[in-house]
Order: structure tokens, then sequence, then C-alpha cells
């Protein structure tokens, strides 16, 4: 059994804002010999393709592939993936998928244009990207419902190819995720990960073609590797640790407070879990309840040092200043469990996913509410959102000038270039002025 602590925090006090700033702190780590070898990686795959992944991934993931076509796995596979799971399992991916499907759908954006009084038209294309490639991590954070959050939005935007890559240590490979990449209508799946994954969707191999965007989120190596070759394709955020933020008057269950507090702090050492309430006697009562249910938890071990090192139950004055708190903080995920919760929407600011009311459990969020679960992390969600259809869109400009549009915009466009000192421009626009 591990030692439970978790701090306790009163922002009427004088030393709340540093101490708050200290709970927030998180640093990803950018290291240097990481940095150094993902170099090498990248540059290797680049050079060399199909040959320099091979070798990548027999030496860092123990395989013994002897050409490319042993980690390529194509629709039929993927297909057979679903017959073995348990039937249980995927009517629930099922679900889940179409869950997600459907909320997406409202996500889609539209092209459009309007005339103007001359005849000039003006408007916006949207245009899908043509290939994605989504990193699925391995190991025990290889989760089957963040291939369904990654995939669906790619789908429901009109992506015409969908590639996943998820590495197999070992030659493990968990059905679970290649029966969820079947579900959500993945082209192919590649067994490959790392900074060799990330080279070949990014730069193309004889057998991986090169994507547009590369979303997922995976180890330090892989992070590293997105950074690198950001420009030469899109890339998602950088994922941080996960975090909830609870506001709560009091009047929800401990129990329930304190499981969802704990179903964050079991992702990781470094998720972060913070309470705020007006209650001192609630507080107390989900201290209380996380240390009793913390030692029911087979993760025990990772969520006693996830709220150790970054938890906090925080009393605060009232809701309001719960809302002010929870806005700096900006947490990924934000419940608020209190009554008619909806009041409160308008003075919310900063969050990834918000969740009303007593009965909205994060994890129904994470797994089959609708809305995505890769949201920001990091107190990002200041200026980023959920990734969403739009992540997988592009928009294009358009512009049809009537001769007459052509002559009112290219006397302006002329002044604007000779005061540049452009005279191409200048001529260019002025060659569609006829009249004088
Ligand atoms: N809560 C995670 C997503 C997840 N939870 C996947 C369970 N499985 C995102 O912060
Ligand atoms: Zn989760």
């Amino acid at each position: 059994m591990t030692e439970f602590s978790i701090r306790r925090l009163d922002a009427g006090n004088d030393e709340f804002s540093s101490q708050l700033d200290q709970l927030l702190a998180w640093e990803s780590v950018a290291d240097q010999q990481v940095e150094a070898a993902v170099t090498e990686i990248l540059s290797a795959v680049r050079a060399r393709g199909d040959a320099a992944v091979i070798e990548y991934t027999n030496r860092f993931d123990r395989r013994q592939l002897q050409s490319a076509a042993g980690f390529c796995l194509d629709k039929p596979a993927l297909q057979a993936a679903l017959g073995r799971i348990p039937a249980a399992s995927r009517a629930a991916l099922e679900v889940a998928a179409q869950r997600v499907r459907d909320y997406h759908k409202h996500q889609l954006q539209s092209s459009w244009q309007y005339r103007e009084s001359d005849g000039t038209v003006l408007g916006q294309q949207i245009t899908p990207m043509e290939k994605v490639g989504i990193y699925v991590p391995g190991g025990k954070a290889s989760y089957p419902s963040s291939v369904l959050m990654n995939a669906i939005p790619a789908r429901v935007a009109g992506v015409d190819e969908v590639l996943m890559v998820v590495p197999s240590p070992d030659d493990h490979l968990s059905d679970l995720v290649l029966a969820a990449a079947a579900i959500a209508d993945v082209d192919k799946v590649f067994t490959i990960g790392g900074a060799q994954a990330v080279a070949a969707l990014a730069y193309g191999t004889e057998t991986v073609s090169r994507v547009d965007k590369i979303v997922g989120p995976g180890n330090i190596f892989v992070a590293s590797a997105k950074r690198a070759v950001f420009g030469q394709v899109a890339i998602d955020m950088i994922a941080g640790p996960s975090e909830i933020l609870v506001i709560c008057d009091g009047k929800t269950d401990p129990d329930w407070i304190a499981m969802d507090l704990l179903s964050q702090a079991e992702h990781d050492e470094q998720a972060q879990s913070i309470l705020l309430s007006p209650d001192a006697e609630f507080l107390d009562a989900v201290a209380d309840s996380l240390q009793k249910q913390l030692r029911e938890l087979p993760r025990e071990a990772i969520a006693s040092r996830s709220l150790a090192d970054r938890g906090a139950l925080v009393l605060v004055r009232d809701i309001q200043q719960a809302i002010e708190v929870s806005n700096r903080v900006a947490p990924e995920h934000l419940e608020v469990s209190v009554d008619e919760p909806e009041q409160y929407l308008p003075l919310i600011r900063n969050a990834g996913a918000i969740f009303l009311g007593r009965h909205t459990a994060e994890a129904l969020g994470d797994y089959c509410a609708g809305p995505n679960h890769v949201l920001p992390t990091s107190g990002t969600a200041r200026f980023s959102s959920p990734l969403g259809v739009y992540d997988f869109q592009k928009r294009s400009s358009i512009i049809y000038c009537s001769p007459q549009g052509a002559e009112t915009l290219g006397r302006v466009a002329a002044t604007l270039a000779r005061g540049e000192g452009l005279d191409a421009h200048a001529r260019s626009a002025e060659y569609r002025v006829v009249s004088d």
C-alpha cells in the first residue's frame, strides 16, 4: 500500500496565487540526447526508406522483420481482429464509434460565396486533406478509444486515406486497437512506432505513403520527431499529461467526485486532479474517500503519486471564485457538479471540455459521449480547441472578378503597389483597368 497525501489550499490566502503557479508548473522535457537520436533516425528514414524503418524497428521493438510486408496490415487483417475480440467489446466500440461520428458530423464546415453588386464573387472553399497518419502508442497507453477519437473526425472530414502506425514490441499487438481501427475505417495499419514511424509518415517510404498531417500522442521520441517534421507535414498539438478540475458545491456524493479525480490520476504519475469547493467538510470527505478508494485500484501506485505530486483540494469562497480559478488553470477537463450548472457556462472561458451536472462523469467523455477526448492540456485551452473535423479540413479563398470589379480593385491595388515600390504588381492590376 502506498502512502496517501494530497495538498490542501485555500483560495482566500495571500499565497494562493503563487501556490497555484507552482502547482501548474509543468515542463515537457526537451532532452538534447533524445533530439540528437531523433535527428539521426529522421535522416536515415528519409535517405533509405523502408530499409531504415525495418532496421530501427528490429532494433528498438525486438522484431525480426525481413521486409516491409512484415509491418503492413490491410483491411482484411483488421476485420480479422474484429472477429477475435469479445462480442461485448465489439458492441461497445461500435456504439462509441457511432456516437463520436454523429457528434463530429455537426462540425463539418461548408464552403460559402457571396456576390458583390458589380458581379465580383468572393468565397471560401473547404477541402479535406488527402492523407493523414494517426500515431497510436504501444504498450499500456495503447487506447482503442483514442483510435476512434483520432480516425473518425478525419473520416467525417472526407480525408481520402487514413493510415495508422502502432508499434508492436516483441510482436505484441492489441486486437482491441486493431478492431477499433477496423470500426473507424482506417485504411492501413503499419506496425511500427517511435521516430522511425513519424519519419515514414512525414517523408514517405516505398511502402508508407507520405501524409499531410500526423496526429496522436506518443512518448518523448515521438513528440520530438513530430516537432522536427512540423512544416514538412502538419501535426496536432503535443499532448501533456491528463488533467481534471472539478468544481462542486458539496452536494454530490464524495465517492463519485473522488473517483472522478482518480480517473485521471490513474493515467499517469504526472496527471493532475484538482477539486474546488466552498464546503470545507466536503473537501475532508473527498480526501477520506480518495484514501479509501485508491486502495481498490489496480493502478494505485500511479494514481497516488499523481495526487501527491500534482493534485489539490482547494477551498474557495463560492462557485464564482471557483470559476475564476478554473479559468486561470484552463484545464483539459472541467466538471461542474452543482445545481443548474448551465447558468455558469457564460463565465467559463478556458477549458478543453466542460462536463455539466452531477451525473456527468468525465470518463463518459473519454469513451462514448460523442465529443473528442483529444483535448488541449497544460493550460493550452487558453488558445486551442478539441481535435475535430476542422483539423482535417483546409480553407481556400476564392476571388472571381467581374470586368467592372477588376477596374475598381485595379485602381486601389495599383496605388497600394506603387506605395510598396512593386511596379509589376501595379501594372498587372492596371492591365485590367480599361476605361479612364
Ligand atoms: N482521458 C484521456 C483519454 C482516455 N481516457 C483514453 C481513457 N482512455 C485524455 O485526457
Ligand atoms: Zn481518461
